[in-house]
């Protein structure tokens, strides 16, 4: 997608803080954290939304959990836990249109969600 900041990332026509990298997902530290850890995981193939995913794409969609518990262990956060937040659609809060998993960790979260 031409005009998908995520895919410019993936494509390296924009910088990003990447901290995972395989053949199908990308993680990179957002550009607002909010929590000492906050990072954005997705698939490379770009999926608008959660509203959007196919049966083909329920595959990687499960091995991002796999690839978020990877992470979480390489940041330090897996012991005490973390929050993982998908925001979907207008309603949810939704602003970039490539669907992303906040990865938030590293202090205790309240009942707001970040
Ligand atoms: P959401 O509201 O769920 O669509 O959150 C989008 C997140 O993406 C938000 O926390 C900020 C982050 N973000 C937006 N643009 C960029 C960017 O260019 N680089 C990085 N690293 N993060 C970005």
């Amino acid at each position: 997608m031409e005009d998908c900041i995520f895919c410019k990332i993936i494509n390296r026509e924009v910088p990003g803080d990447i901290v995972y990298e395989d053949d199908e997902i990308i993680a990179f530290r957002d550009i607002h954290p909010c929590a000492p850890v906050h990072i954005l995981v997705i698939p490379k193939k770009h999926i608008s939304s959660l509203i959007d995913i196919t049966e083909e794409d329920e595959k990687v969609i499960g091995k991002i959990y796999g690839v978020i518990n990877k992470i979480a262990q390489k940041e330090g956060i897996l012991d005490k836990g973390y929050r993982v937040i998908i925001n979907c659609g207008e309603d949810g809060g939704q602003v970039v249109k490539h669907i992303h998993f906040h990865l938030l960790g590293g202090k205790k979260m309240g009942v707001k969600v970040c």
